[in-house]
């Protein structure tokens, strides 16, 4: 099953996060820290230019603490990239980011000249979070799926600092399949553009790879079944996803696996690592794709 994810309001949005960001001092990238690679939008990307950028990986306490190590350690090869691990809902973890936005915008920060700052990123990844943690207050609205903020709101720390808050942006063409498939893992794609059985059984091939004592843990497995459809069979009698005659209902089974994974009942799981592409190509990709 392909996997393509573009509401109308997301080329939109893009339009507009594309004349702020002219005005704006610095940018905050927030990446899901369990996929810091398919997380990143290359359309966000391509508007950076000099423009100081801060990427966020956002979640870290779901994610791999030694994979996202890694990850922090790749991103900050990049030319002008900050990358920072936090959790948006600990405000002691996002204090430290004010102090680098006015770092990287040293000539503003003075009355009647805030730092300018713009949140960006894929949906669901926490950027309403963020903000409202950095308010103190609840000014963003955010919730558990992805595509809830749809137009941009600016929000006045009155600390120096004023954030704009912006939708969540995918790209139309998703050609990356094994990405959008962790995008789906992770919850940034829309429910009605996925089907759970294959999502779940994508991710729980991946994760009976990388991590299987989290799974023989949390589900009282004595043995790891021997594929993925066998392990969704073991999560449904486990968790009590049963048709009406007894049978196990493998779809039902696969959503409560993956929103269990989502939500970190399993550990800390990372979805992907980096990976650099030989010495001649330094690009930058992630491993960690089973399909
Ligand atoms: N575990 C964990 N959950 C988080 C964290 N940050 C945000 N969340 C949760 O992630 C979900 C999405 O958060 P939002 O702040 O609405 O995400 P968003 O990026 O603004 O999403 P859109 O507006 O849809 O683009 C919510 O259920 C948050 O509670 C975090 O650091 N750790
Ligand atoms: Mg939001």
């Amino acid at each position: 099953m392909t996997i393509r994810w573009y509401p109308g309001h997301m080329g939109k949005a893009l339009e507009q996060i594309g004349d702020l960001i002219k005005r704006v001092d610095v940018v905050i990238e927030v990446l899901d820290a369990r996929l810091p690679f398919s997380s990143s939008n290359h359309k966000l990307e391509e508007l950076r230019r000099t423009k100081p950028w801060i990427k966020v990986l956002n979640k870290h306490d779901l994610a791999d603490s030694a994979v996202t190590k890694a990850w922090v350690r790749e991103f900050e090869k990049q030319a002008g990239i900050r990358a920072l691990p936090i959790s948006a809902r600990q405000h002691s973890e996002t204090k430290q980011l004010i102090k680098l936005c006015q770092l990287l915008a040293p000539k503003r920060g003075k009355p009647g000249f805030p730092v300018r700052v713009m949140v960006v990123g894929i949906p669901n990844v926490g950027k309403s979070t963020l903000i409202n943690t950095l308010a103190g207050r609840s000014m963003a609205k955010v919730g558990d799926k992805p595509a809830i903020t749809t137009t941009t709101q600016l929000i006045d720390l009155k600390n120096g600092v004023v954030l704009n808050d912006t939708p969540g942006v995918l790209w139309p063409d998703m050609d990356d399949q094994p990405g959008a498939y962790r995008l789906a893992t992770s919850g940034a794609i829309g429910a009605n553009a996925l089907d759970y059985t294959t999502v779940g059984l994508f991710a729980a091939e991946y994760v009976m790879q990388r991590y299987p004592g989290l799974l023989k843990n949390r589900y009282k497995l004595a043995d790891m079944p021997d594929n993925a459809t066998e392990f969704i069979e073991s999560v449904g009698r486990c968790l009590g996803c049963l048709k009406s005659g007894g049978e196990i209902d493998l779809n039902r089974a696969a959503e409560a696996f993956l929103r269990e994974l989502r939500a970190g009942k399993l550990g800390r799981v990372s979805l992907e690592e980096p990976v650099r592409d030989g010495a001649d190509n330094e690009m930058l990709t992630a491993s960690g794709s089973p399909l």
